[in-house]
């Protein structure tokens, strides 16, 4: 009878699979020409043993989620990475891909790295966050600091990196693994813009637990399909603000009486978190017309 264990997919490359067990050994894995579901990697599967450290894969345990871009499942948290500067923080894509993070139900954590750099005039509308009670850490890949407190959020969690192309995502995975062979932009643009050095997708384990995942960076992301009355239930710092609203299903927008508008003049959320969502707003109702 041959021997059977537990792991997790952490990578796949034409028609291998990379699975890690308990131990931290990994096993090169075929599958059973029966299994009918794809392996995705974040994946927890069973494996029988062959020799060599080969197994073939016999079975993918029930998912918990599952993300289409970068393409993984089992996602704990997103580690959603901006820089002070080289890229300037980009506040737009930021609410963006919290409301993806809040629809999909995985835990946001903003990092602002390069924070040995001087902060860009850009940079002022990312203060907000903190103050708003958002998972927030300052960090500079370069000189080390913020990674020990990364390492700890992301301890025994699958975690995906996403953020602007440039921001520093690979930088930061190399230091949290002490894995050079990750590639990184080697000449920094003058621009400030970022050219996308990153194309594939795979799940590197931390020394201290947990896995995390190197995305390329983007900058255009699909609202995904609600009605506009759901978009701000994906808004925790509105959510004190709309017990305030006159009507339950308050979009905040052109209602008189409106505990988030309320809060916007009185300086509670930020402007431009609010411009943002009205804007996402317009994206959600566009959507809709669409079905
Ligand atoms: N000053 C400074 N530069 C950094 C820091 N982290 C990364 N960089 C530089 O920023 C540039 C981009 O870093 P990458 O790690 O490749 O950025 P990325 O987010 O992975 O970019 P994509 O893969 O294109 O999405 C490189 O030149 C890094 O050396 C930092 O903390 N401080
Ligand atoms: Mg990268
Ligand atoms: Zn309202």
């Amino acid at each position: 009878m041959p021997e059977s264990r537990q792991g997790l997919v952490v990578k796949n490359y034409s028609g291998f699979y990379y699975v890690k067990d308990q131990e931290g050994v990994i096993y090169t894995c075929k599958p059973r020409g029966k299994l009918k579901t794809q392996v995705l990697s974040g994946d927890k599967v069973k494996f029988t043993l062959l020799e060599d450290q080969q197994g073939v894969l016999e079975d993918v345990l029930p998912r918990r989620n599952q993300l289409e871009r970068p393409r993984i499942a089992n996602v704990d948290m997103v580690l959603i990475v901006m820089a002070y500067d080289k890229p300037a923080p980009n506040v737009m894509l930021l609410d963006r891909l919290l409301l993806l993070a809040y629809y999909n139900q995985i835990r946001p954590c903003i990092i602002l790295n390069k924070a040995d750099l001087p902060k860009s005039e850009k940079a002022r509308g990312i203060d907000y966050y903190p103050q708003a009670g958002f998972n927030f850490i300052t960090a500079s890949a370069r000189t080390g600091w913020g990674m020990d407190a990364i390492a700890r959020v992301i301890k025994d969690k699958i975690a995906v990196m996403a953020g602007p192309s440039g921001a520093g995502k690979s930088s930061m995975l190399a230091k949290l693994t002490g894995d050079g062979s990750i590639k990184t932009q080697t000449v920094s643009s003058k621009i400030g813009r970022g050219r996308h050095t990153t194309r594939h997708v795979e799940l590197y384990s931390l020394p201290g637990g947990g896995a995390i995942a190197d995305t390329p960076g983007f900058s255009v992301l699909d609202v995904p399909p609600m009605k506009n009355q759901e978009l701000s239930w994906y808004y925790p710092d509105f959510t004190e603000h709309r017990e305030s609203c006159q009507f339950r299903d308050c979009v905040h927008k052109n209602e008189n009486v409106c505990g988030v508008k309320q809060a916007v003049a009185a300086g509670a959320i930020s402007a431009s978190r609010y411009e943002n969502y009205l804007i996402l707003l317009e994206e959600v109702m566009e959507k809709e017309r669409c079905y």
